[in-house]
Order: C-alpha cells, then structure tokens, then sequence
C-alpha cells in the first residue's frame, strides 16, 4: 500500500487526540471513551512509532500509588509488546480548577507549589515509562484581566520553576530534556509567552538553556497569524526543535486542531518540504482530533489520514527538489559572491575594506526576474497532482 505509516518515519500521535471525544463548550461528547491501551495498540498496529502522553491521560489525578504503579507497569507493558515508545510525557496543568489562574505563574505560592509536586511525579512517571523528553504547555499560566498579576513577576517564577526542575532532572541523574510549546491565547484570554520566538528568548535566560527546546505547534503558529514554515526553521537552525506538533488550521480561527493536510495545503506542504529537506530528526506528532461527526472508526480515519497527508506531502517535497526546471530556477538565482563568503566565514579587517571598496551595478543586479510565479507554479502543479515527476 502506498503512503503506509512505518515505525522509521517517527510519527506519534498523543493520546488525548485519540481519546477526544468531541466534546466542546457548546456540547457533550459524541464518542464513547477510548482507554490508553485500546489506543496504543491500535496505533501500533497502524505503524505509528510512538504515543505521547498527559500525566492524567494514564494515570488519575487522585489516584493511589498502589494504582499509579499498576497502570505505569501496564502501560509500559502495552507500549513494549505494540512495538511503541513514548515521544514525550507532560503534565496537565490546565484542566482541575486548582490551575484555573495558571500554575507556575499563579499569585498563590501553595499552586505554585503543587505545581512542581504535579510536575516532579509526572517526570517521574515518564523516566518509568522510558521517555525522554518533557513538554510543558502552560495553557492556564496568564490572564484575562491584565491587572490581576504582575506579569513581570510571572516570567520571573515561570523561569524559578523551569531553573527548578531542571537541576531535578540532574540531581535524580535523569535523561531528560525539556520542550516548551505556545500559544497565543486559548483557553485562557491571553496566555505568557504567546509564540515561538517569545520562548526562545526565555530559554537563553534559564540556568541550563542547553536542556531546554521548543515544540511549535501548527495551529498555535497560524492563531498568532506567523508563518510556521519560517518559525520552525529558526527553531531547526538553532538546534531547538526537539519535536514538532503537527495539525491544520483554518485562517484566522480558534484552536482547531484539524487532521494534517486537511486545510491550508500550501502551509502545511512548506512544513514538510521544511523538515524533509534539512535533516529534522525528531518526532512527527500530530496533536489535533476527530471532528465531532465521528464515531470510533472515523478517529482511526483521522488518524490514518494525518500520516497519509504527511508521506503524500513529502513525496511531493522530494519531487518539487527533484523537479529538473526547479533546479534551474535556483540555479540562476544562486549567484555566488566571493566576498560575501569572505564575510560569511568570519569578519577581518581586509574583508571589510574590500566590501566597502567594491562598486556595484545595482542596476543591472535589479533587473533580473527571479521567475518565484513559475517556481509557485510548479508547486501549485505537483500539489495538485497534474505535474510528472
Ligand atoms: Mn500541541
């Protein structure tokens, strides 16, 4: 079969994506409950590489040890005889009311406190589990009324408690790293540290940045209307993109979390040819869910269309580098510069006085068509499936 899943394309899905039951703020749940395992064993048989996970997902929030132990032990076995690993673990952070004025972030020391209790059990979970990476989304760590915080003692206790849990992590001799994910707004009015770009700047201010990355997400990009192509990239080029969240989104809406490739074509189609192209080696994970239509055979077609979406998409990446006029597009754009490669490996006084000295023709420079209609065209063609390869 063509455009079949396998374990080497490192695609993983959360298990709060399968398991959405298609509730929202305007009506109940349209599928009947899908347990962790049911999930786990489905999606490795679909060819799936890993599942990602909520410390609740698993395991209850009031749960005993006695059942914490059991469920971990049984999941572990589960993902083992599935062929499956954990992408990442996170803690959820969002949904008990104890987090409904953020949890790092909120005025109260005690939920600040029982924010890196939670967070503390749930690394310990995942280490258990085998994972080793940790996400954190700080869905609730914001505000609606500007007023309510000092929003400069927020990012000061969001670092204390990043700072924190990083010299956890080494002191219990762990290998874990950790990724941070935004968003703009959603559940709360307006959430810390809103895009990608707001999160890396953090990360070179905490006492291990070398632990800490990011995971963009799609939809999250597209809310804060940025292009994800562009904000993914600077993520790769600076050795930050840990993992990638992968979903779509129509222009200008709420968090829609859609099925890969299902809305903006072309946006998602750059992702890809992104990552294909420049050696990302990290998780593919899909972080959306099933529209609401669905029962539980239309969440195994969602899934199965997220990764289908994704190989087509990378098919034709490889075919849009591979396209012979392309090539020769590029090619007459490329003009090479032996003095901006003078400058490009590293300043020197000599360098500089010969780019200061040279005279250039921009006229003649100016003038050329850079024939991008054509090459958008090509892309256009392939996409839509008219072009040969
Ligand atoms: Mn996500």
């Amino acid at each position: 079969m063509a455009y079949e899943p396998r374990k080497e394309d490192k695609f993983s899905f959360g298990l709060w994506t399968c398991a959405n039951r298609g509730r929202d703020p305007f009506g109940e749940a349209t599928r009947p409950p899908l347990d962790p395992f049911t999930i786990v064993r489905k999606l490795g048989e679909m060819g799936v590489w890993g599942v990602s996970l909520h410390d609740n997902d698993l395991i209850p929030i009031d749960a005993s040890v006695a059942e914490r132990d059991r469920l971990l032990k049984e999941f572990k076995k589960t993902l083992d005889e599935s062929g499956m690993v954990i992408a990442m673990a996170t803690t959820n952070m969002f949904y008990d009311p104890v987090f409904k004025d953020g949890g790092f972030t909120s005025n109260d020391g005690r939920v600040r406190s029982y924010s890196l209790h939670k967070v503390m059990h749930a690394i310990d979970a995942a280490v258990e589990l085998g994972a080793d990476t940790f996400v954190f989304w700080g869905g609730r760590e914001g505000t609606e009324v500007d007023l309510s915080k000092n929003h400069v003692d927020s990012v000061k206790r969001y670092r204390e408690a990043l700072n924190f849990l990083c010299h956890y992590v080494k002191d219990q001799g762990y290998n874990m790293r950790f990724s941070l994910e935004a968003k703009p707004n959603e559940p709360r009015g307006d959430i810390y540290f809103s895009t990608t770009g707001a999160l890396l700047g953090f990360i070179a201010t905490l006492d291990y940045p070398e632990m800490v990355g990011v995971n963009p997400e799609v939809a999250h990009e597209l809310m804060a209307n940025l292009n994800c192509a562009h904000v993914y990239a600077q993520c790769l080029e600076a050795g930050k993109l840990f993992l990638v969240h992968l979903n779509s989104q129509k222009y200008a809406r709420y968090d829609q979390d859609l099925r890969f490739g299902s809305e903006d074509i072309q946006g998602n189609f750059a992702l890809v040819h992104l990552l294909e192209t420049n050696g990302f080696d990290g998780a593919r994970e899909f972080d959306a869910h099933p529209y609401r239509t669905e029962d539980v055979d239309g969440v195994w077609d969602f899934a199965m269309g997220c990764m289908r979406n994704y190989l087509i998409l990378k098919e034709k990446a490889l075919q849009f580098e591979a396209d012979p006029e392309v090539q020769e597009i590029r090619a007459a754009n490329d003009g090479a510069c032996a003095l901006w490669e003078a400058a490009a490996g590293g300043y020197s006084p000599e360098t500089a006085r010969a780019i200061k000295a040279e005279s250039y023709d921009i006229k003649a420079m100016a003038e050329r068509g850079l024939r991008y209609e054509r090459l958008s065209q090509i892309a256009c063609e392939i996409l839509l499936g008219v072009r040969k390869a």
